[in-house]
């Protein structure tokens, strides 16, 4: 058995002149996490279920636990003295850490993830995305810290809140998974170097929506609901409404996440950089592609903090076909 803490050590030894600076922060955000699982497990205990009445930036009903993750992870984060701010979907602005100006990295988060699934007791996540600033260290960081294309992002993942509480991230080195011991307050090594299976037989869409998708996306699930053994059709149809879970499912079974842009949201739903960003870098890891249905993901240049975007996400190849059935009916 290899815990996480032991992990990243041994992985930071083969990097020679490193810090250790990210071994910390990836050690706050598993402390955060572990703080966040402790609570969600008793969510409905501690009276934090429901919504607090407060709107976040972008209209949306905040839950209490959504606030409460974020300030969990906050404090980790700012307590190593390492980052010098942080972006979070929970914050409308992005946050400098005051006094640690001398801190090469900034984060970007979604503290919890499908948080409108916790009062019915489905799984969620926290989504994490990490940078090195652009500006000078020992300045205050600025929004241009921030505004870096995903390709540049040094590590990124996420936790799964399920069944099991999971940790899976990269470092640009391959997607490692960890399971979550709540008896020992570890995270386990559970798989090295996690890749798609070559073949995928899921798709995940909310097709509540689908009279608004774009034509392209319509034909394309027409064509996961046609029949033909050789590629393995009609697939199954899986959406949990929670990005990490349907992720994760993808990930270790094989398929592809759509959250398509509609006429009312001409760029989709789901935030560019701390949501698609952090899955789109973990998914090239793992042998698979993400893309706003045309480009790739991690070349987009951020204009905002919360911007969004159309994402498609899973195997190469399942993410290719959409990417075809865009253009052929543009
Ligand atoms: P949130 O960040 O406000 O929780 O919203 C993001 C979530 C994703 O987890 C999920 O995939 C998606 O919203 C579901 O949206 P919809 O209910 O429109 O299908
Ligand atoms: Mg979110």
């Amino acid at each position: 058995m290899k815990t996480l803490g032991e992990f990243i050590v041994e992985k930071q030894a083969d990097f020679p002149h490193a810090t250790g600076e990210l071994t910390a922060l990836l050690s706050a955000i598993k402390l955060g996490a572990k703080i966040i699982h402790r609570d969600i497990n008793k969510a409905g205990l501690l009276d934090i279920l429901g919504a607090n009445g407060v709107e976040n930036v972008q209209g949306e009903q905040q839950m209490k636990l959504d606030l409460y993750a974020n300030e969990k992870l906050k404090s980790a984060l700012k307590a190593r003295g390492i980052v010098a701010g942080i972006a979070s979907e929970e914050e409308d602005e992005f946050v400098i850490f005051e006094g640690f100006e001398d801190g090469r990295y900034v984060v970007l988060m979604d503290p919890l993830d499908g948080s409108s699934n916790i009062d019915v007791n489905v799984s969620v996540g926290t989504i994490f995305s990490i940078y090195h600033r652009v500006t000078p260290v020992g300045t205050p960081i600025t929004e241009e810290d921030f505004m870096q294309p995903g390709s540049q992002q040094v590590a990124a993942g996420y936790v799964v809140y399920g069944s099991s509480t999971m940790l899976v991230y990269t470092t640009g080195n391959g997607v490692n998974a960890f399971t979550y011991d709540p008896s020992l307050g570890v995270f386990c090594l559970n798989q090295e170097r996690l890749t798609y299976p070559p073949t995928g037989k899921m798709y995940s869409i909310n097709e509540g929506y689908y009279v608004h998708f774009p034509i392209g996306v319509k034909k394309y699930i027409k064509f996961c609901q046609e029949e033909d053994e050789a590629t393995y059709r009609p697939y199954t149809s899986r959406y949990i409404g929670s990005l990490v879970a349907d992720f994760h499912r993808n990930l270790l079974k094989g398929g592809i996440y759509l959250y398509p842009q509609t006429a009312s949201h001409p760029k989709g739903k789901l935030r560019l950089l701390y949501e698609c960003n952090p899955m789109a870098f973990l998914a090239e890891q793992a042998g698979g592609k993400a893309s706003d249905g045309v480009n790739r993901i991690l070349d987009l240049k951020p204009q905002t903090i919360h911007e969004r975007c159309p994402f498609y996400v899973g195997n190469q190849y399942m993410v290719e076909d959409v990417e075809r059935f865009i253009s052929d009916n543009q």
